[in-house]
């Protein structure tokens, strides 16, 4: 096992295991990415799994936000949900302007066939070598300012992708499925939850400190569907990963379920064997902590286009979240209530940041 430098500041891991805590702790999610100019300074002339692929280049974007925002508790690392589907044999490119697309996505339950799975022809640390070593590096680097993040994508948002092929407004194939084939469903939601656990256990054997599991496509289910074709998987994640690490003889790290749109969820999700649940920004702070009610820590969830607002709006957004959240010194996490978008100004994040550091110190 590697040895790396001690941590200087563990404020993220103390406040998701829900100590108190001088501040609550912040990050933001795609904190790594387009909206930095620094980033398509490293992204120019490069192919963006080329990117994820390569250690020294993941490693160099990771940093970036670290080294221009003091106030960052987290770094996470630099790489992307669709690396699963890789692994299991699919082939997917990053086209320009337009998102992920796969050439051939799976169309009907024969395709399964085609699919590599854990054993049987996916080997994750030979497949996803290039993450560990990202992490490793980047961990090094790091030299202990903040802890790590790994991730993974949930096993539905990942079948989502793998049979619509892309982004969509619908769902209308992936969901299909679910109502045609749900057994089939079922199959691949476990052939990609098993490839997940490892995937996320060896992301901590070679360095991450915190992990995040996210269902962006959650919210496109209904309630029942969601508790059938998604909860169960993400719940033998948080029970299988920590069952993995002890036979690794590793140390158990907090873990994160950001289940984008299922609000409706909430009640369940804290009780799903996570440490800390994400929310968007479709809760109330304050009812969502009443729901929680102290069992989990609460991550995030001011609406990313407040960030477009100026100065007073963010200003304004902050102090009444962080109000929401009972003052952020226990069970809070700051961040977005999703990704921060392309085009917000490098500032304004920073502005966003230095009001929580405030408001959550008062
Ligand atoms: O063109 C470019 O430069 C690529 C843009 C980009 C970046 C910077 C993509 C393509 N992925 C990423 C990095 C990434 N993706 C990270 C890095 C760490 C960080 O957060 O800073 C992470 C955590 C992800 C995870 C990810 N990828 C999610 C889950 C989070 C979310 O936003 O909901 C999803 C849904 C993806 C798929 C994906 N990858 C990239 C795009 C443009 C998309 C979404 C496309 C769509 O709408 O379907």
């Amino acid at each position: 096992m590697a040895s790396f430098p001690p941590l200087k500041n563990n404020l993220i891991l103390r406040a998701a295991r829900g100590e108190k805590v001088e501040r609550p702790p912040m990050w933001v999610m795609r904190q790594a990415g387009r909206y930095l100019p620094e980033y398509h300074k490293v992204r120019a002339g490069h192919d963006f799994f080329e990117m994820c692929r390569t250690p020294e280049i993941a490693s160099t974007i990771t940093l970036q936000p670290i080294e221009r925002y003091e106030d960052l508790d987290a770094a996470i690392i630099f790489s992307d949900i669709l690396v699963i589907p890789q692994a299991m044999g699919m082939v997917v490119e990053m086209v320009e302007k337009k998102g992920p697309h796969f050439p051939e996505p799976l169309e009907t339950p024969e395709d399964l066939a085609k699919l590599k799975r854990l054993g049987e022809g996916c080997d994750v640390k030979k497949e996803l070598g290039y993450v560990f070593e990202a992490l490793t590096l980047t961990r090094q680097k790091l030299a202990g300012r903040v802890p790590l993040l790994g991730f993974i994508g949930a096993p539905w948002t990942l079948m989502a992708y793998m049979i619509e092929g892309g982004g969509s407004k619908t769902f209308t194939k992936a969901k299909s499925w679910l109502f045609k084939y749900p057994e089939d469903s079922q199959k691949l939601l476990q052939d990609i939850t098993d490839v997940a656990v490892e995937f996320l256990a060896q992301q901590v054997v070679a360095g991450a400190q915190m992990v995040q599991v996210f269902d962006s496509w959650a919210g496109e289910l209904s309630p029942v569907e969601f508790a059938e074709f998604s909860l169960p998987y993400l719940r033998q994640i948080s029970k299988r990963v920590p069952e993995r690490l002890a036979e690794l003889g590793q140390e158990q790290v907090p873990m994160t379920v950001f289940a984008k749109g299922a609000w409706y969820a909430l009640d369940a999700l804290c009780d799903s064997g996570y440490n800390v649940v994400g929310l968007d920004w479709t809760h109330d702070p304050a009812e969502a902590r009443k729901i929680a009610n102290g069992r989990v820590t609460l991550q995030g969830n001011m609406d990313p286009n407040v960030l477009y607002g100026g100065k007073e709006a963010i200003d304004k957004a902050v102090k009444r979240i962080v109000e929401g959240f009972g003052g952020g010194k226990q069970g809070y996490i700051v961040n977005l209530g999703h990704g921060v978008t392309p085009g917000v100004k490098p500032e304004d994040l920073g502005f966003f940041l230095r009001k929580n550091h405030e408001y959550g110190s008062a």
